[in-house]
């Protein structure tokens, strides 16, 4: 089968009335709103690269995350009032026309099926207008494929952030399946293309193996998460806090960075928003003590899963290794087997710099997990690639956006679905013509 056709039939929906199809309509120009809304923070970036290369410390009166969420806070509520209202009604029309379970599943299912490609789709619209644009154009201009073809899509490729190494064994793999499969059409090496990135994406690994987060089959799952100030950390917390409570999860957070002025309000505000418990401790006194007391009080009240925030304090990697060694010595003494995921967040419009984090952080404890956050914000989603190929670590959450929904489980298909959605729609058209 097609590969395209394969994503087709995984990710999109049936066929559907004409109601729906207004109805998607409707979500969708809300969507792009919202996606206009996010890109207006945009110019906190170039503080944040700053802050992330070491070199300079924001003020911590001047915060990204605050200056943010003065700025934001009630319109961003509002939204996702709205948003969780359209959810909740769209769920309770479903209910209503459901008689049999059966029925009631496969919509679910199906419903599940658009919500992640939908949401892979809209999170990675800058990436996909850059990429595609240069496809498309590409594949305009060559008659056949031929040597300068891939060169040129070397080009494409590196400037998506895929990673010069990712890239050259992407070509090579690319150049073989073209000669085997005796194509000469620049057309179809689209789709092979998409085929490729997959498969590069899990390597020798099989998807169960590397997707989804590791759990505590019999007690508390613990959480760890780590990374450098402003990448999304706390943010991020607040919504797989969201995710595993809307689940059935008992969860409580703990408030473990306690260097950044008001990082345990934010955590806070979350706890209270999602409707989770929060141990927190005052500003500057020891995380590995705050975390300590977040076990003991997941504990009493026999919860699920605990996450603990933490500081990202790049400045001085001895002092970082330090911290995070006690943290994680408090919690394999206090659970064995625990933390059950180390996550480390890094923020995907900082490029070749979340890279060279990814290696100090992996360096300075055993990171099991990547969070690539705001994938939303950036035209080079590539990145995704270069850091399960390069680092060897796998991509397990992906932040798609600033509402307390837009976390998903990484999922390389959805991802490519994500990227080749336009051309993916342009093939069927193109099969139902022939
Ligand atoms: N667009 C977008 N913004 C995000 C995402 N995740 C986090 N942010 C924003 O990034 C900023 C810093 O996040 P925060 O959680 O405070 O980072 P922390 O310092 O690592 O805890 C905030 O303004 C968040 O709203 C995402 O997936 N997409
Ligand atoms: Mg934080």
């Amino acid at each position: 089968m097609s590969f395209f056709k394969k994503l087709k039939e995984k990710f999109v929906k049936g066929p559907e009335s004409e109601e729906e199809k207004e109805d998607q309509q409707v979500h969708e120009t809300e969507d792009s709103d919202e996606q206009e809304h996010s890109l207006e923070t945009d110019h906190h970036d170039d503080q944040d690269v700053a802050e992330l290369q070491g070199e300079t410390e924001i003020p911590e009166t001047e915060t990204p995350a605050e200056d943010r969420e003065e700025e934001t806070v009630e319109s961003t509520e509002d939204e996702e009032e709205t948003a969780e209202t359209a959810v909740n009604e769209e769920y309770e029309q479903d209910f209503e026309e459901s008689v049999a379970e059966d029925d009631a599943e496969e919509i679910q299912e199906e419903d599940e099926k658009e919500s992640i490609a939908s949401k892979f789709k809209l999170g990675l619209a800058k990436t996909r207008n850059s990429f595609s644009t240069k496809i498309n154009d590409l594949v305009a201009r060559y008659r056949t494929v031929d040597e300068d073809f891939f060169e040129e899509l070397e080009e494409v490729l590196i400037s998506a952030d895929v990673g010069v190494t990712t890239v050259m064994e992407m070509i090579e793999e690319l150049e073989m399946e073209v000669k085997r499969r005796n194509v000469q059409d620049p057309q179809k090496v689209k789709e092979i293309i998409s085929e490729k990135l997959v498969e590069i994406y899990y390597g020798d690994d099989r998807a169960e193996e590397i997707e989804g987060l590791n759990e505590n089959p019999d007690g508390l799952t613990v959480y760890l998460f780590v990374g450098v100030n402003g990448v999304g950390k706390t943010t991020t917390i607040g919504k797989l806090a969201h995710r595993l409570k809307s689940e059935g999860k008992n969860v409580t957070l703990a408030a473990g960075d306690t260097f950044r002025a008001g990082a345990i309000e934010q955590l806070e505000e979350w706890g209270k928003r999602v409707g989770v418990n929060v141990t927190k401790h005052s500003e500057g006194s020891d995380p590995a003590a705050v975390i300590y007391d977040g076990i003991q009080s997941a504990k009493s009240k026999n919860a699920d899963v605990l996450i603990c925030d933490t500081a990202g304090r790049l400045q001085n990697k001895v002092n970082l290794m330090n911290e995070l060694s006690k943290v994680k010595r408090v919690i394999e003494r206090e659970i064995p087997g625990a933390p059950h995921e180390v996550l480390l967040v890094l923020d995907a419009t900082t490029g070749q710099n979340a890279m060279s984090q990814a290696k100090t952080f992996s360096e300075a404890t055993d990171v099991s997990g990547i969070v690539l956050s705001k994938l939303d914000g950036t035209a080079k989603g590539g990145i995704v690639l270069a850091i399960r190929n390069e680092l060897d670590i796998p991509v397990k959450l992906v932040g798609l956006g600033e509402k307390v929904t837009d976390l998903e489980t990484f999922d390389a298909h959805a991802f490519v679905y994500g990227l080749f959605a336009d051309m993916i729609e342009e093939y069927e058209e193109e099969e139902e013509l022939s």
